[in-house]
């Protein structure tokens, strides 16, 4: 059994790996065994990631990269209301690559808002942060370094103006269904009357184009779940044989669940932090889901948790949209 003692905070470093090391362990005593994918960005996590988004078969970034170079427009003024001057949240910026468009063209029409990325990944903030300064010099930002909710929860602490929030990227199929409905009701109750939100959505599709993206030829979105295994080796003392587990991907077109495995390949023990995590062959490891949504989905989502849908930006082949919720 896990023993944590409680020692006073040291900082948000130490307890953020306090958290690390708790979830890890309580995920892998757990059965099925499992590890969250949040915690799959560290900086060779978010290099991974920034491959995987150069993949032939990973669509997603393109669609949503279609939207904001050719609907710009039309996003901004989905989220804009008169001049009034607002916050622009952004829940899981990473690179910021396509929303980079959105503020480019803000700034172009002399709109008063300050840009708030929150990331959990403190690497990739940096990063964004130092192109953005070189990019778009004149822009307000305040990086905001966490978990959504309590990055969200300061930024309404920070300003009273308006809240217009992205969360794009198909981020939200990182969360099962209840967990998205939860999240988005949570959402709704923190927001005020004119605040807007913008989320992308990743759309069901060809089966076969969606396994594919997220099981590419080139093995990369396998080293991606594979180095969650180094990770936790790294920063949590574990001493799991990469060698010996295998990525396994697959996807549900009925419920839009794609779903990502790492299977053990024989009987074996892992030392995590002084903790002994057995593991027999072909017992797997639920590492991520991706879900996907047919527009009604998108639609029960928004009614269930309290939003109406205000417009829906699709891009050009209509895999993915973006869909603009009112409070
Ligand atoms: C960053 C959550 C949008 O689920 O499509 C990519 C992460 N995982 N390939 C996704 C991911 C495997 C990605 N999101």
């Amino acid at each position: 059994n896990l023993q944590l003692t409680k020692e006073p905070k040291k900082g948000s470093e130490k307890n953020n790996s306090d958290h690390f090391l708790n979830d890890v362990l309580t995920g892998l005593q757990n059965s099925p065994k499992h590890l969250s994918s949040k915690y799959f960005y560290d900086k060779t996590g978010d290099e991974l990631f920034q491959k995987i988004m150069q993949l032939p078969e990973y669509y997603l970034t393109r669609c949503e990269l279609d939207i904001f170079q050719n609907k710009t427009a039309e996003l901004a003024k989905a989220i804009r209301s008169n001049d009034e001057p607002f916050d622009l949240i952004e829940l899981g910026a990473g690179d910021a690559m396509k929303s980079t468009y959105l503020l480019k063209y803000l700034s172009e029409k002399g709109t008063d808002f300050t840009y708030m990325p929150i990331d959990i990944s403190g690497n990739i903030l940096s990063i964004l942060e130092n192109n953005l300064k070189k990019q778009l010099p004149d822009i307000n930002i305040t990086t905001l370094e966490g978990e959504y909710f309590q990055m969200l929860k300061k930024a309404m602490k920070l300003s009273s103006r308006r809240k217009v929030i992205l969360f794009l990227g198909g981020n939200i199929g990182n969360m099962t269904r209840k967990e998205a409905e939860k999240f988005c009701m949570s959402l709704h109750q923190l927001l005020n009357r004119e605040d807007i939100v913008l989320i992308g959505f990743d759309l069901k599709k060809n089966p076969f184009t969606i396994l594919n993206a997220y099981s590419d030829k080139s093995g990369i979105t396998a080293e991606f779940n594979l180095n969650l295994l180094s990770r936790i080796n790294r920063e949590l003392d574990g001493n799991f044989d990469i060698e010996q587990f295998e990525h396994y991907e697959s996807y549900d077109p009925i419920t839009g669940a794609c779903r990502s495995f790492l299977i053990s390949l024989k009987n074996q023990q892992v030392k995590i932090a002084g903790e002994i995590i057995d593991f027999s062959e072909n017992e797997v490891i639920d590492m991520e889901v991706s879900q996907k949504f047919s527009k009604p989905d998108i639609q029960y989502l928004a009614e269930k948790s309290g939003f109406s849908i205000a417009g829906e930006i699709s891009d050009s082949k209509d895999w993915f949209v973006d869909s603009v919720w009112k409070v």
